[in-house]
C-alpha cells in the first residue's frame, strides 16, 4: 500500500482566493469588533443586532428598532457578514446556525426566491402565490445553463443528465409537511422532463394523469385545499436518445373513509364536486344527477365549494384529460354513473322490520337508482344491504342486519365501489402510457405522497401516512448520512463522524414482530371480541417500554414521530385494518350487468386468494380472506424502498412558511421545526466538511483522461486521475483520494465537465467544419 498522501502531496498549492474556499473557518470573524449577531426575542424569533459593547459575560446590543439592551454573550448567535446575505446555497454560510439559516431562507423568499440549496438537497418554500419562475423561457435557461440558481428545473436536469452519465436509474423524491408544496413541486419537475425528453407527444399524456389523479384522489382538508390523500409515484421511462417513451405511475392506499365520512369544513374527492357541478344535462339525466347538496356524504361536512377554485370548469378540464389518456367516452360514462351511485348509495336508508332492530333499506329513489347505475337487481341489492350469508358447517343461513350493521355494509359496499374506480382508472392510465418497444430500461422516479398530518383528532389515515413518511425519513437518513459517511470510512479517507437523528426506534415500535404496533392491530383485528380499546389496552399492556410510545387516556396513544409528537385515537382502527368487504356484496357487483361492477369485483375475488394474515372474515361470517389494510401498505411501502435503492435518488424538502395559507408571511418557527425535523441542518453540515462528488479512478481517469495535455495512456488510473487533479489545479483540500475513488468537494467536478463539455463541443464543431468545407 502506497502511502496515498504521497499521492496529494506533490500537488503545488496554489493561492486560495478563490471563492470556493467558504468552508475555511472563520471563527476569526468572531473577533471583529462590528460583529453583528442574532439575539432571540421572547417570542422566539430571532433579530440582528449590532453589538456596542462586550464587558466580561455580558454584551450591549442595538436592534434594528433602536432599543439597545444589555444581555448575555452567551445568549448571542454569530451573524453572517452581509456579503452572504441570501446565498443560493446554504453550504456557502460561514456560520451555520439556526437565526442563520432562517434568515438566509426568508432572505430569499422575500424576494421571491422560494429555492435553496442545502447542500445536495433542494429546499421549496411554499410561496402561496404565482411566482415568476416558470415556463418555457426557464425551462430553456435551465437547459443551457445559462441559469443556475436553485430550482426543480435545475435538479431535474441534474437528475437526466446522470441518469444518462452514469447510466443510472434516478429518484426525485418529494417530502414535507401537509400543504408545503409536494405535489406542485412534483408537477413542476414533470414539467421539464416533458420539455426535455418530449416529442412523441407520450410526455402530452403524462402532464395530462394530474388532474385526473387530483380529481379522483385528492380533496380539501383542513390542511390543504388540495390534499392529496394517495401516495404516488411515477417512473417515467426515456429511450436510448433520451426521449420519453413512456410511463407508469403506482398508487399507494387512497383514504377511501372520506368517501363516507369526513370533518366539518373538509371535502370528499374534488371529481364528486366537479361532477355534480359540471356535468351536461344530457349526462346528468342518464346518470340521474342532482346537485351535491343533495347528497348525504357530501352534505355531511357542510362545504361544498372551495375558494378560487371552478368545479365545472375543472370537470372539462378532467374529461379533456381523459380523453386524451385513451379512456373511451363509453367508459367515462361508466365512471360517471359509478360515481353517482356511490352517491345515491350514501342516501340509502332504512327501516326498522321487526322488533329485534333488524332493518331493510327504503325502497326509494337512493335504492332504486343505485340498482339502476350498478345493473343489478333491485331485491338483491336489498338483500346484500340487509343480510348476510353465513356458513355454519355445511349449511349456509341468512342473518338479519340491525342499523348499524346495514349502515356499515352500504358504506363498505360505497367505498370498495370507489376504490376500485380509482385502481381501475390508474389501470386505464398506465395502459395508454405503457412504455414501448424503444424502452432503454432507464427511468426517472418522481414520488409525492401524502405528507406528515398530526391533526387534533388522528386515526387510522394518519397512522398510515405517517408510518410512510418514516419510512422515507430512513431512506433519507440513509442516503445523506449514514451510507455517505460509511462510503468515507470504507474508502479510507480522513473523516470525523457526524451524528444525526436516527428514526429507527419509531420503526421498530411501528415493524416489530410480535410487539409492534403494525403485528398488534393486525392480531386484534382477527380476534372476533377484539374492539378498538382492547387494541388501545394491549399496545399499553406491551409497548409502554419503547421511548416512542406513551399509552394516553382511554382508547388512545401517542407515537414520538421523526417530525414530533401524534396523539392517535384507536375508534374505527380495528375496522378500517380489516376494511371487510362481505361476500354477499362482492357477489351482488358480480351479479350486475354493467361492466366495471363486474371487474372489481373480480379483481377483489383475486384478491382475497392471495397471501393470509389471519382469518379476518371468519368472524365476520363470511368465508373470504384477505390482507389487512395496515399489512397489505407496509408491504407496498418496502417494495417501494426496494425500487429507491436501485435509483440515485434526489431529495426535495417542501416547506410550509405558514399554516394560514398566506403568500409572504413567513413564520420562522414554524420554518424552523420542519428544517429540524428533516435534519435539513445536518445535511448542510456533512456536506459542507463533506465531499459529496465522488467517482472511481477508473472512470475518472476515462471520462477526462483525454483533456491532459500529455499522453498517458500508458498509466494506471489512479496516475491518470492525479494528472488531470494537477492539470487543472484542484487544490488539495478540494478532494480526497480514496482507495477505489476520488472524493470531491461539492462543485469542484463541475470546472471539470465544463471543460469537457467545451472541449468535446469544439472537436464537434471542428468535425463539422471540416466537413462543411468537403461539402
Ligand atoms: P402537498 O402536496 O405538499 O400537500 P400541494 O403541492 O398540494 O401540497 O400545495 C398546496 C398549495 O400550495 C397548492 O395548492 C398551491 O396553492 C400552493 N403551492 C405549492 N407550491 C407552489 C408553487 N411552487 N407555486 C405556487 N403555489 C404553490 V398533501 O398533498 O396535503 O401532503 O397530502
Ligand atoms: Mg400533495
Amino acid at each position: 500500500d502506497e502511502g496515498l498522501d504521497n499521492v496529494v502531496m506533490p500537488l503545488p498549492l496554489i493561492s486560495t482566493s478563490r471563492s470556493e474556499c467558504r468552508w475555511a473557518d472563520t471563527s476569526s470573524y468572531a473577533t471583529n469588533k462590528k460583529l453583528q449577531s442574532w439575539f432571540q426575542l421572547p417570542n422566539g424569533n430571532w433579530e440582528l443586532g449590532k453589538i456596542l459593547l462586550t464587558s466580561g459575560t455580558e454584551s450591549t446590543i442595538s436592534l434594528p428598532d433602536g432599543k439597545v439592551l444589555k444581555v448575555k454573550t452567551e445568549s448571542l448567535v454569530a451573524a453572517n457578514p452581509d456579503i452572504l446575505d441570501g446565498v443560493d446555497d446554504l453550504m456557502q454560510l460561514s456560520y451555520l446556525n439556526e437565526p442563520s439559516v432562517l434568515y438566509n431562507l426568508q432572505y430569499r423568499y422575500n424576494r421571491d426566491m422560494i429555492y435553496t440549496k442545502a447542500g445536495p438537497v433542494l429546499v421549496a418554500i411554499n410561496p402561496f402565490k404565482e411566482v415568476p419562475l416558470y415556463g418555457n423561457n426557464y425551462i430553456e435557461a435551465y437547459k443551457n445553463k445559462s441559469m443556475e440558481s436553485p430550482h426543480v428545473y435545475a435538479i431535474t436536469d441534474t437528475a437526466i443528465r446522470e441518469m444518462i452519465r452514469d447510466e443510472v436509474n434516478q429518484s426525485i423524491i418529494i417530502s414535507g409537511e401537509s400543504g408545503a408544496g409536494k405535489t406542485e413541486t412534483a408537477k413542476i419537475a414533470m414539467q421539464y422532463l416533458a420539455a426535455l425528453g418530449g416529442g412523441s407527444g407520450i410526455e402530452y399524456e403524462i402532464l395530462k394523469t394530474n388532474p385526473i389523479l387530483e380529481a379522483f384522489g385528492n380533496a380539501k382538508t383542513l390542511r390543504n385545499d388540495n390534499s392529496s390523500r394517495f401516495g404516488k409515484l411515477i417512473e417515467i421511462h426515456f429511450s436510448e436518445t433520451g426521449k420519453i417513451s413512456g410511463a407508469k405511475i403506482q398508487t399507494f392506499l387512497l383514504e377511501k373513509s372520506r368517501v363516507v365520512q369526513c370533518m366539518e369544513g373538509e371535502r370528499s374527492y374534488h371529481i364528486f364536486y366537479q361532477l355534480c357541478a359540471g356535468a351536461s344535462p344530457k349526462l346528468r339525466d342518464k346518470i340521474n344527477l342532482k346537485i351535491a347538496s343533495e347528497y348525504k356524504y357530501l352534505r355531511q361536512s357542510n362545504c361544498y365549494t372551495i375558494t378560487g377554485v371552478d368545479d365545472a370548469g375543472r370537470f372539462h378540464v378532467v374529461t379533456e384529460a381523459l380523453d386524451i389518456v385513451h379512456v373511451s367516452k363509453e367508459n367515462q360514462e361508466s365512471v360517471f354513473a359509478m360515481l353517482a351511485a356511490v352517491l345515491w348509495l350514501g342516501n340509502v336508508s332504512f327501516s326498522v322490520v321487526d322488533n329485534e332492530n333488524h332493518v331493510e333499506p327504503v325502497a326509494d329513489e337512493g335504492l332504486t337508482t343505485v340498482a339502476k347505475l350498478i345493473g343489478c337487481n333491485l331485491g338483491e341489492l336489498k338483500l346484500a344491504l340487509s343480510t348476510r350469508k353465513m356458513r355454519v358447517g355445511n349449511d349456509t343461513i341468512v342473518q338479519r342486519l340491525t342499523l348499524s350493521q346495514a349502515i356499515d355494509t352500504r358504506d363498505a359496499l360505497a367505498k370498495s365501489i370507489y376504490s376500485s374506480l380509482f385502481d381501475w382508472l390508474v389501470e386505464q392510465v398506465n395502459k395508454s402510457l405503457a412504455v414501448g418497444k424503444r424502452r432503454t430500461g432507464r427511468s426517472i422516479s418522481i414520488l409525492d405522497i401524502y405528507g406528515f398530518e398530526s391533526f387534533e383528532r388522528n386515526s387510522f389515515e394518519q397512522f398510515c401516512i405517517n408510518y410512510a413518511n418514516e419510512r422515507l425519513q430512513q431512506h433519507f437518513n440513509r442516503h445523506l448520512f449514514k451510507l455517505e459517511q460509511e462510503e468515507y470510512i470504507q474508502d479510507g479517507i480522513d473523516w470525523a463522524k457526524v451524528e444525526f437523528e436516527d428514526n429507527q426506534d419509531c420503526l421498530n415500535l411501528f415493524e416489530k414482530k410480535p410487539l409492534g404496533l403494525l403485528s398488534l392491530l393486525d392480531e386484534e383485528s382477527t380476534f372476533p371480541n377484539g374492539t378498538d380499546l382492547t387494541f388501545a389496552n394491549k399496545l399499553k399492556q406491551h409497548l409502554n417500554s419503547n421511548s416512542c410510545f406513551r399509552g394516553e387516556r382511554d382508547k388512545a396513544f401517542s407515537v414520538r414521530h421523526y417530525a414530533g409528537e401524534v396523539n392517535y385515537d384507536t375508534t374505527g382502527f380495528l375496522e378500517k385494518n380489516r376494511d371487510l368487504l362481505h361476500l354477499d356484496s362482492i357477489q351482488l357487483l358480480s351479479s350486475c350487468s354493467c361492466h366495471l361492477p363486474q371487474i372489481f369485483a373480480s379483481n377483489m375475488l383475486t384478491q382475497t386468494e392471495k397471501p393470509i394474515v389471519g382469518h379476518l372474515y371468519k368472524a365476520g361470517g363470511a368465508d373470504s380472506q384477505k390482507l389487512s389494510v395496515a399489512t397489505k401498505f407496509k408491504g407496498q411501502l418496502f417494495q417501494l424502498l426496494q425500487r429507491l435503492e436501485n435509483t440515485t435518488p434526489h431529495f426535495i424538502r417542501c416547506i410550509k412558511p405558514n399554516n394560514s395559507p398566506s403568500p409572504g408571511t413567513y413564520e420562522q418557527g414554524l420554518v424552523l421545526q420542519q428544517l429540524k425535523c428533516c435534519g435539513v441542518l445536518e445535511v448542510v453540515r456533512i456536506s459542507r466538511s463533506g465531499f459529496p462528488t465522488r467517482m472511481s479512478h477508473q472512470k475518472f481517469a476515462r471520462r477526462y483522461g483525454f483533456l491532459l495535455l500529455e499522453n498517458v495512456s500508458s498509466q494506471d488510473p489512479l496516475s491518470v486521475s492525479v494528472a488531470i487533479l494537477h492539470q487543472f489545479n484542484i487544490m488539495p483540500e478540494m478532494y480526497q483520494v480514496g482507495y477505489t475513488k476520488l472524493f470531491f468537494r461539492t462543485g469542484q467536478i463541475g470546472v471539470l465537465e465544463d471543460t469537457r463539455n467545451r472541449t468535446l463541443h469544439g472537436i464537434l464543431r471542428v468535425q463539422s467544419c471540416f466537413r462543411g468545407h468537403h461539402a
